[in-house]
């Protein structure tokens, strides 16, 4: 199991942070998501072997949010 946090662009309120949260948990082979609106960040424990950190700041931006690199 690998964790990741991914910082995000654009989340403004609840509504933003659960799109975020449903749009990686969506990716195979998340295991967890908790979405920090106030952090503006994502920690996402994801299994390596079965997706990776690509894909999973693609989820975002898919999502219309911005991944900050
Ligand atoms: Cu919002």
């Amino acid at each position: 199991m690998a964790e990741e946090i991914i910082k995000i662009e654009g989340m403004s309120c609840g509504h933003c942070q659960a799109t975020v949260e449903k749009a990686i948990s969506s990716v195979t082979g998340v295991k967890q998501v908790k979405v920090n609106l106030e952090d503006k960040n994502a920690v996402v424990d994801y299994n390596p072997s079965e997706t990776d950190i690509k894909a999973l700041k693609a989820a975002v931006d898919e999502a219309g949010y911005t991944v900050v690199e």
